[in-house]
């Protein structure tokens, strides 16, 4: 089993990549931003709460994205591996997912993180929030605080993996094309 997180900051490209790498390798893709989504286009409790968080570009907490994690990891546990999108996003859920994987008799293969800087990754934000209707992509002081989010609360996760010997950066700059024959040259190493 190959588990792959991919990391990085808003807009990096890990939903982009997640979706070419989950048919490449034939992996299941679990997104926590479109989980989120989802439950906000339901309407359900979950997806309530989700947006009054996701609206500001603040994370949502801890407790009720673990737990929408583990349930869709324990519904789907007859795949070849999981790419994780956007999960882990601080270290109590990197904790947690390697306590919950741990009891499964499964674990992390590797952490990729995908580097780009803040002025291409806001310019990629808007003008994707031209046409997603997303509004944490629509006002660059909500990118702003989404990115300081991220460097208060995601960034400590590179020494997390690192300490593990699973952290890998690739450079998460060029087209999309370049950067999934980065992604997969790196991944095939695991295989
Ligand atoms: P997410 O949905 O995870 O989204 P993201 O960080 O905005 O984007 P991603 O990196 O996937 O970028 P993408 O490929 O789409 O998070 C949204 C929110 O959900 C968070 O702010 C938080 O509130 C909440 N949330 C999610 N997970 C959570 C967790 N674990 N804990 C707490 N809260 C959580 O690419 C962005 C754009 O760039 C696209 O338009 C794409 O087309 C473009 N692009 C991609 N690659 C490109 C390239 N190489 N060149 C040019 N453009 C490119």
């Amino acid at each position: 089993m190959i588990n792959i997180v991919l990391f990085g900051k808003p807009g990096a490209g890990k939903g982009t990549q997640a979706d070419i790498l989950k048919k490449h390798y034939e992996l299941f893709h679990i997104s926590t931003g479109d989980l989120f989504r989802y439950h906000i286009q339901g309407s359900t409790d979950l997806g309530i709460l989700a947006k009054s968080y996701m609206d500001k570009g603040d994370l949502v907490p801890d407790k009720v994205t673990i737990d929408m994690l583990e349930e869709t990891v324990t519904q789907n546990s007859n795949v070849k591996g999981f790419i994780f999108d956007g999960f882990p996003r601080t270290t109590g859920q990197a904790e947690a997912l390697d306590a919950f994987l741990t009891n499964k008799s499964m674990s992390i293969t590797a952490t990729i993180a995908l580097e780009a800087n803040d002025k291409i990754l806001t310019e990629r934000l808007i003008n994707r929030g031209k046409t997603s209707g997303r509004v944490d992509d629509q006002d660059e002081n909500k990118i702003r605080n989404r990115f300081e989010e991220y460097n208060n609360k995601t960034a400590p996760l590179k020494s997390f993996y690192s300490t593990q010997g699973k952290f890998y950066s690739v450079n998460g700059i060029g087209s999309v094309e370049e950067i999934t024959q980065r992604l997969t040259r790196l991944i095939d190493g695991f295989l």
